[in-house]
């Protein structure tokens, strides 16, 4: 029950009270019941905003408002959250708990579909109104069907998946937090996040602690927490902003690793080890490893233990797709997957010379400030208008432009580039004349998108066998959860690049990453060499790095198959073919 966001404040503090009076009504406590229902019908209907009532304490002049009603609207204006309601809500069953999350069911309707049908979540709720059943139960009827379907349709679109560029900084802001709570010994994301899967659905939080009440209560008091939607003695979950839910799961130390394993995922992964451990006479959930007969623990402390008594080398969380890791680990023959750390530079870097924010010098001290011995400067060229696209006249004025402050930076190197367009045709919008005075020259899509795969595979192949083309800039063209990508043959293109030695680019910007995770694993195993660039329009963005870096590793990558891990002359060297 989120639809409170962007309703008035009266209507949300309405909206809390009957919910807490049908929860009573529920238990059985009339009384009370009908007191909530009343304040709730009056503050519905207030014409002024409560939170001024409330300031200037009248609360209690509210018809129908006594002491314990003004407490729990005080707590709610104070703090968004309502204890009492939490309270009530902690007693009904799971699956009610689910229903209760849709606009429009509350926990009378939720008990009496958990009761009269046996719908126990929201998934076994669609079904059934889909077939017709929920219009037969007594004061529901056709069109309380039709709002379930509806509300169960928005509560998805809620349910959307968040850019792992945006979840990052979350977490370290939970873990920082967390930190502060001396019962907390350890703490780590697991799920899809510690997988750097691309989009996060939730996050899935996981403490080591020995007092995983103290755990939970610093967990549900986090400053950006909207609401709480359970609070137990070892788990929680909750919802941070207007829709990121978080859960929270403390462990002990015994089934540490196990716990951190199982909920790392991935589901498919999971499901191969259990098979695994199935045949070698175990049991093996999030508690730990068992023997079958004896019921004697195996392993569990640790994610190495589990692994290896299941007669495998520990697997990197990136790796666990079901994409062949699990035979990988059981032959010794798993990746050495590439390092943030192994990262010597950025290959693609937009400046003020075209619609990037920082100038030249300022990219530069950024990329230095982490660490970084060189930089690609990658402007758009001239056909791009609107992004102020360099002619070859202006480019010339900004290598030389690179050229001086070359002279003047110590250890570290500008490279003079261009993130040249891909016409219509395959042709490249500056003359070779230019390109070949580059270091490093990617070549991108930006237009006609529309045209078909075979327009397009060839569009990219012919860019491809240009001399001076050192990379291909986000090849697919894709924009996470907004644009496909085009359509290609991504098999020929691939084939053509590894025959030219033509790099395919990690674009590591957050709704790029593109190549994405399994499209840069099937480039490593045609022979192509990748090349990670943020495609940074800010210099903030170069931190989008560690985001290139997880695509690559989620593609198999070892150092080998990124060309920024090479020191500049090496890398210069090879980029002369
Ligand atoms: P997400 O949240 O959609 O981005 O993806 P995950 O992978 O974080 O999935 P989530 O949050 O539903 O569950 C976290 C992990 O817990 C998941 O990766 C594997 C484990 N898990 C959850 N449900 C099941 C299940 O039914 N079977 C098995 N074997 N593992 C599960
Ligand atoms: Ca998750
Ligand atoms: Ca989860
Ligand atoms: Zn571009």
């Amino acid at each position: 029950m989120n639809p409170l966001k962007g309703m008035s404040v009266n209507a949300e503090v309405a909206e809390i009270l009957y919910e807490i009076s049908e929860l009573y009504a529920l238990k059985g406590e009339q009384y009370r019941s009908r007191a909530y229902m009343m304040a709730a019908q009056r503050i519905g209907s207030l014409t002024e905003d409560i939170r001024k009532i409330w300031q200037r304490g009248e609360l209690q002049s509210i018809p129908g408002v006594g002491k314990s009603i003004a407490a729990v609207i005080e707590e709610y204006l104070e703090t968004g959250q309502s204890s009492k309601l939490e309270e009530l809500r902690e007693g009904l069953p799971r699956g009610v708990m689910e229903l209760i999350e849709l606009d429009g069911v509350g926990p009378k309707k939720a008990m009496r579909l958990y009761e009269e049908l046996g719908i126990n979540s929201i998934d076994e709720l669609e079904k059934a109104a889909k077939a017709g059943k929920i219009r037969r139960l007594k004061g529901f009827g056709p069109k309380t069907e039709e709002n379930i379907l509806q509300s169960i349709e928005e509560y998805r679109r809620r349910q959307e998946r968040f850019l792992l560029g945006a979840i990052l900084p979350v977490i370290d802001e939970i873990v920082a937090y967390m930190k502060g709570c001396d019962a907390v010994l350890r703490i780590e994301p697991a799920g899809s996040a510690r997988r750097r899967k691309e989009t996060v659905g939730d996050l899935d939080i996981l403490v080591l602690s020995t007092r995983p009440e103290e755990v939970v209560e610093r967990f549900v008091s986090m400053p950006r927490v909207s609401r709480v939607i359970s609070q137990g003695t070892t788990r929680s979950t909750v919802i941070i902003g207007a829709n990121l839910q978080v859960d929270l799961r403390v462990i002990p130390p015994e089934s540490y690793g196990s716990a951190l394993q199982y909920f790392t995922g991935s589901k498919a992964h999971n499901i191969k080890l259990r098979t695994i451990a199935v045949k070698k006479g175990y049991k093996l959930n999030e508690y730990g490893l068992f023997d079958r007969e004896t019921g004697e623990r195996i392993a569990g402390e640790t994610e190495e233990s589990v692994y290896k008594a299941l007669g495998l080398e520990w697997i990197e969380p990136e790796l666990r797709e079901d994409r062949g890791e699990i035979e990988a680990a059981m032959e010794g023959r798993l990746p050495r997957l590439v390092k943030e750390e192994e990262i010597r530079g950025d290959l693609h870097i937009h400046t003020k010379w075209s619609d990037g924010t920082g100038t030249i010098e300022e990219m530069a001290q950024k990329a230095m400030s982490l660490g970084l011995e060189y930089i690609a400067i990658c402007d758009h060229s001239k056909s791009m208008g609107i992004a102020r696209g360099l002619d070859e006249e202006r480019l010339r004025k900004q290598m030389a432009e690179i050229d001086r402050l070359n002279e003047r930076l110590e250890g570290f190197t500008v490279l003079k580039g261009i993130e040249v367009d891909i016409k219509a045709d395959g042709s490249l919008d500056l003359p070779d004349s230019v390109l070949k005075d580059l270091d490093f020259v990617v070549a991108s899509i930006h237009s006609g998108f529309k045209a078909d795969e075979r327009q397009m595979t060839e569009r990219m192949i012919r860019a491809i066998h240009n001399d001076y083309v050192s990379a291909i800039g986000h090849p697919t063209g894709r924009i996470i959860l907004r644009r496909r990508p085009y359509a290609l043959n991504l098999d020929k293109v691939f084939e053509a690049a590894a025959e030219q030695e033509v790099l395919m680019e990690i674009n590591a910007f957050p709704n790029r990453l593109d190549l994405n995770d399994v499209n840069a694993k099937a480039a490593k195993e045609h022979g192509i060499v990748m090349s990670i660039g943020t495609d940074a329009h800010a210099p903030n963005h170069m931190e989008f790095l560690n985001l290139g870096v997880a695509v690559a590793r989620r593609g198999w990558l070892e150092p080998g198959d990124v060309i920024n891990t090479l020191p500049v002359d090496e890398l210069l060297r090879k980029l002369e073919r």
